[in-house]
């Protein structure tokens, strides 16, 4: 089902973030509805900072790695837009190339610092963020979904300016809205849901406030999370256990029994097919 039909029909999404095609993979096989294809761990991959140092040519090809290798729907992180309206319109373009058919963008400027870094970062004119969501909307088509990201509550804004954002992005044309936030608590995020009355979807990020269980979102009336980096992140820390081990052992009787078996890597790559395919048109 896409993104789309998922919030038309008031649906409970967990997008889980990828950031390659493996990942990618590993989140569908796994059951997840939806990818989250996550700026900030796309980035890291690369070994760059989230702050739009990868070119969005680098996300293209990083983002068709994924859709050529999976068949649930992608959310992708659009960051504030890789630039302005002009930079929007091209980047929706390359996607709709790529069959990817949801996007959501952030109020902030261009290069963006990732949310978790610093206090009180600039926002961008409501005016100029509505422009990319008409942008973005117009370009992609009936069947593109976009979701405007409010950064207020991140920057030290008042709630009623998260909620007057909010509305501006409604009117020009948003599809649902995320409302971001760095307490350790979800009170505020839920806060934003009551005043907001279900006028939109929306989305919340669970990074800082972890221990909030589902349950108490949609109690809240938040149907849609993202879980952001937690596979990049696992992935550090099972990398770095793995190295270290054979780096201190010397040897890898430590580790064979601690890592996925080749037959599990080749069944996440197209490997998986060759036997069918073999038939289909080497025989
Ligand atoms: C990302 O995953 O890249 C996000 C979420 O944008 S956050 O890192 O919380 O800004
Ligand atoms: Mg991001």
């Amino acid at each position: 089902m896409s993104i789309q039909e998922r919030l038309k029909n008031k649906k409970q999404t967990q997008f889980m973030e990828a950031h390659n095609g493996l990942s990618a993979r590993i989140v569908e096989q796994v059951g997840f509805e939806a990818i989250w294809a996550s700026g900030l761990s796309i980035s890291a991959s690369m070994g760059l900072s989230d702050r739009n140092e990868a070119s969005w040519t680098q996300v293209i090809n990083i983002l068709e790695q994924m859709s050529d290798n999976i068949e649930i729907p992608i959310l992708v992180d659009g960051d504030s837009g890789f630039g302005n309206y002009l930079n929007v319109i091209r980047f929706v373009k390359k996607l709709k190339n790529i069959s990817i058919n949801a996007m959501c963008i952030e109020d902030k400027l261009f290069p963006k610092i990732n949310s978790f870094i610093g206090e009180n970062q600039e926002l961008a004119s409501v005016e100029e963020f509505c422009n990319k969501i008409k942008a973005a909307k117009d370009t992609g088509g009936d069947n593109f979904t976009l979701i405007a990201r409010v950064e207020a509550l991140i920057s030290g804004k008042t709630m009623a300016e998260a909620l007057d954002r909010a509305e501006a992005y409604k009117q020009a044309g948003a599809d649902a809205i995320l409302i971001h936030s760095k307490q350790n608590t979800a009170i505020e995020v839920f806060e934003f849901s009551q005043h907001w009355k279900e006028k939109l979807p929306l989305f919340a990020v669970p990074t800082k406030y972890y221990n909030t269980k589902y349950s108490e979102f949609v109690d809240h009336g938040i149907n849609n999370l993202i879980w952001a980096n937690h596979l990049i992140r696992s992935s550090i820390y099972s990398m770095k256990k793995t190295a270290e081990t054979i780096y201190n052992d010397k040897s890898l009787i430590n580790v064979e029994h601690n890592i996925s078996t080749l037959d599990e890597l080749f069944n996440l790559t197209n490997e998986r097919n060759m036997k069918k395919l073999n038939k289909l048109y080497n025989s």
